[in-house]
């Protein structure tokens, strides 16, 4: 059913309209990794002279004889789910989403449904999605599957779809079973692209009600379906900032820290935790999430350039994830020149990208602002009344060269 939507200017805070008990937590996190790993990092984004990356097999037209070689050499005998998940801890994500089949249809858990998997087919004894389920769990992290619906390896996928439909349901009954996860992340649904077998609104409609029946409590976005915004419960902008309310559905973005999903050698551009940081408050200021991508390399761990870059997040965050995490859309129309304004129940909170002597926040929406403080210091902000909103006068200055964030206490007419 449609969730009541917010009008600018209303009170929309983490606990809004979009957001049930079943969703909540997805609601509050506001940040979480994604994690594309599968053996196209084996081709570390190469293959000839051609760059791609999970996409190589069918971009740089790889036989499946060359691919299946590759992926039994796929030995990602690194990965060390603890590691991983201490990264995404200290960067202040509060949930992971890991690719368990992406479109070249290669399960990285023991499937039983065929041999195309990470045991079975590479030989690696190991059951990854396990260790970072117990990770993720021992860390208070939640941990969803990322499922490719497109996929290019299985003939039925082309010859026999209602068959290719039985082995997908099958796979996605054993990762429930197996894994419980929190949340499905579905995929390649957008396959107009193969004429034999265009999603339907219908095979949508019944994937959600066979992933529902079967994991009531799973958050599902809502690639599992073509109809937007009704499918699934959030909507997932990528590689783009999900706008500000009112929107009919839950929003995450996904994003890469460099260029690409998956592990390429070559793509070393990566965005700087100042720009990362500005991203996620951004959209925390919208009510949406961010996703953010690393892709291990072959052997499972993570890239310097990209755990630097979480790193330097969770520098920030550290201080700063108050005003992140359980935040939300403020209700305030419009954002400031100097940052953006989130809230958390009677918390205002100031992300400051352009410190300054006088900040103003404008103000339509009832609120009355009764103190502030700069969050980590404690140093005082003086407030006062000041034309459409209020001022706030700091007494210091930046003491963070990403942002610094002021706190504020409000009322809200009862
Ligand atoms: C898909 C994948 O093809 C890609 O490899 C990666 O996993 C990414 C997260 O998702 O790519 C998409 C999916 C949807 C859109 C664009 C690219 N879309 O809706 O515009």
């Amino acid at each position: 059913s449609a969730p009541a939507v917010a009008a600018p200017g209303d009170n929309y805070v983490v606990d809004d309209a979009l957001s049930g008990p079943r969703t909540r937590w997805f609601d509050e996190a506001r940040f979480g990794m994604f994690i594309h790993f599968g053996p196209y990092a084996v081709y570390q984004g190469q293959y000839g002279t051609c760059r791609e990356v999970e996409w190589i097999k069918r971009q740089c037209n790889i036989p499946w004889s060359d691919y299946e070689a590759k992926a039994a050499t796929f030995n990602p005998a690194s990965f060390n789910a603890n590691t991983i998940v201490q990264m995404a801890k200290q960067a202040g994500q509060k949930y992971i989403v890991i690719t368990s089949k992406h479109h070249d249809g290669f399960a990285m858990w023991p499937t039983r449904v065929n041999r195309w998997n990470l045991r079975d087919h590479s030989g690696f004894s190991r059951d990854l999605l396990r260790e970072l389920k117990d990770a993720a769990t021992a860390n208070g992290i939640k941990l969803g599957f990322y499922y490719s619906i497109w996929d290019w390896h299985d003939p039925d996928f082309v010859a026999n779809f209602p068959a290719y439909v039985t082995k997908m349901k099958a796979q996605l009954q054993e990762l429930v079973t197996n894994y419980d996860p929190a949340l499905l992340w579905f995929d390649g649904e957008w396959t107009e692209t193969n004429p034999t077998n265009p999603w339907s609104e219908q095979n949508g409609e019944d994937l959600e009600r066979f992933v529902r029946g079967i994991a009531p409590q799973a958050i599902i976005n809502n690639r599992v379906g073509k109809r937007r915004p009704v499918d699934g419960d959030y909507g997932t902008p990528e590689q783009a900032l999900a706008g500000s309310p009112p929107s009919a559905q839950l929003q995450e973005s996904c994003m890469t820290i460099n260029n690409t999903w998956g592990y390429a050698a070559w793509d070393t551009a990566f965005k700087s935790p100042t720009q990362l940081v500005r991203d996620l408050a951004t959209l925390t200021s919208n009510g949406a999430n961010l996703l953010l991508n690393i892709g291990p390399m072959p052997t499972g761990a993570v890239s310097a350039g990209q755990s630097n870059a979480l790193n330097g997040v969770g520098t920030w965050m550290t201080t700063n994830g108050v005003a992140i995490n359980g935040a939300g859309y403020t209700g305030l129309v419009g954002q400031p020149s100097w940052g953006k304004v989130t809230r958390k129940g009677n918390k205002l909170y100031l992300i400051v990208n352009n410190w300054a002597t006088t900040l103003h926040v404008s103000q339509r929406s009832p609120f009355t602002v009764t103190g502030a403080r700069v969050v980590g210091s404690g140093s005082p902000v003086t407030v006062r009344a000041a034309g459409d909103g209020y001022d706030f006068l700091p007494s210091g200055g930046a003491t963070n060269a990403i942002a610094t964030v002021i706190e504020a206490d409000i009322t809200t007419p009862a």
